[in-house]
């Protein structure tokens, strides 16, 4: 079906909801999901497998297959392994501009501080099946290893050859464990262990719907990063833009899966025309148009026309898109009035899949309007921060009413005795 631009001021209360409260279908697949973790959570190993043959077709031997990406790594093609080198080298240098330092400074005669540690055992989720994912090992196994987390476990799904690159890339990223085991039993395995996976504390990782809603269901009993469900994009664009490279970003976010959604705006309707007809044409060829329309068709998805631009950053705005790319003369003015975006690229030159591999920014990113709230994965998901205080004498004695009088205030009698013992006027 060809896309159609439509004028924001038209949309009705329907499709508003579907762009802005879309749910990529998690919804759905709750109840299953639930079912899915609680028989991995009884059966273990023998969950795994029976689900590794229901949904991926596969008997499964050993579900560790560690040691089998060192294998890979040596065997294949050296521009492949070139190329996952780069991504590491360059993920690594990003995150390790991000890694905090412990500190202390002094407030008022009061030693305070943070210290930084690792989360220890991590589990990252590794989509495979229709297309192979291992640009995600890059992005999450390497921010982990950056922070120092100890042991970093891959899941990615089963296969009767697992793919070789993405066991690869879990060699050149530094996995400590891959698991051949995928969806959302993966996910429960992590979070619950099992006779063969190890149980993680810290489970991270894009994914479809299953993967997305299994991380919702085990929240709670393990920490998790946040929920990376099906790709999104929204371009901000104006008359300036090259169409047809707006079209090339929405059919990319497009191919990842039926359920992605992408979006572009403009204050300019002939640019709207524009990029509409550049997405057809652009449609014809892909090799995975079928799954690129099937996005194309939903209604989180469209090319908008605005008004004017302020109304243009209105919209991405309450988009709140995984990745927002600014294809305008001003773009850096557009930027400024938009807070809500995962990750932002600016320019012509900039297509989102670049952040997607090699610039070194991270492409596990908050879907469904998460940006609202949360950035993407970054070294401090897999650090915790301490706080430390050191008082002498006479700093609590500056600050001995203040404690007294409020442990008074709540009852806590003992509180008080706690700091008067201390003092020999008590
Ligand atoms: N755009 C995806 C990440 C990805 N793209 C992996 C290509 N491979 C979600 O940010
Ligand atoms: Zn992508």
């Amino acid at each position: 079906m060809p896309i159609e631009p439509a004028a924001l001021a038209d949309l009705g209360p329907a499709r508003r909801r579907a762009l802005f409260e879309r749910d990529a279908g998690i919804d759905a697949v709750r109840d299953d999901v639930r079912d899915i973790v609680s028989r991995v959570r009884e059966e273990g190993d023998a969950a795994l497998r029976e689900f590794a043959s229901e949904f991926d077709g596969v008997e499964v031997g050993n579900l560790d297959v560690s040691d089998q990406a060192e294998r890979a790594y040596d065997e294949i093609d050296d521009d492949v392994r070139d190329a996952i080198e780069t991504a590491v080298e360059n993920v690594r240098a990003f995150h390790e501009a991000q890694l905090p330092e412990d500190w202390t400074r002094e407030f008022d005669g009061r030693e305070l501080g943070r210290r930084f540690r690792p989360v220890e055992r991590v589990g990252a989720y590794v989509p495979g099946g229709a297309a192979t994912y291992p640009s995600s090992v890059v992005m999450t196994v390497v921010p982990a290893t950056v922070a120092g987390v100890e042991q970093v476990a891959v899941a990615t799904p089963p296969a009767e050859e697992l793919n070789p690159v993405t066991l690869a890339a879990c060699h050149a990223a530094g996995a400590d464990r891959v698991y051949a085991a995928g969806g959302a039993q993966a996910i429960a395995a992590l979070a619950y262990g099992t006779e063969t996976v190890d149980r993680t504390q810290l489970v991270v990782g894009p994914g479809n719907k299953w993967v997305t809603a299994a991380k919702a269901e085990v929240r709670g009993d393990v920490e998790i990063d946040f929920l990376a469900g099906p790709s999104e994009v929204c371009v901000v664009a104006d008359d300036t833009c090259t169409p047809e490279f707006v079209a090339a970003d929405l059919l990319a976010q497009a191919e990842h899966d039926p359920n992605a959604s992408v979006v572009a705006v403009t204050d300019d309707e002939a640019t709207a025309d524009a990029i509409c007809d550049a997405v057809a044409a652009g449609l014809a060829g892909r090799e995975r148009a079928d799954v690129i329309e099937a996005a194309l068709d939903s209604d989180a998805s469209g090319v908008f026309h605005a008004r004017s631009m302020s109304e243009a950053v209105l919209f991405a705005e309450e988009y709140a898109a995984e990745h927002l790319s600014v294809q305008a003369a001003d773009d850096e003015a557009i930027l400024e009035r938009i807070d809500n975006a995962g990750s932002v690229f600016l320019g012509p030159y900039t297509p989102v899949a670049a952040g997607d591999y090699a610039t070194g920014t991270n492409h596990v990113l908050p879907t469904n309007a998460g940006a609202k709230v949360q950035g993407g994965l970054s070294v401090d998901t897999f650090l915790r921060a301490s706080t430390v205080q050191r008082l002498d004498e006479g700093a609590l004695a500056d600050l001995r009413d203040t404690v007294t009088t409020l442990a008074d205030a709540e009852g806590l009698e003992a509180h008080e005795r706690s700091v008067d013992v201390r003092f020999d006027d008590d």
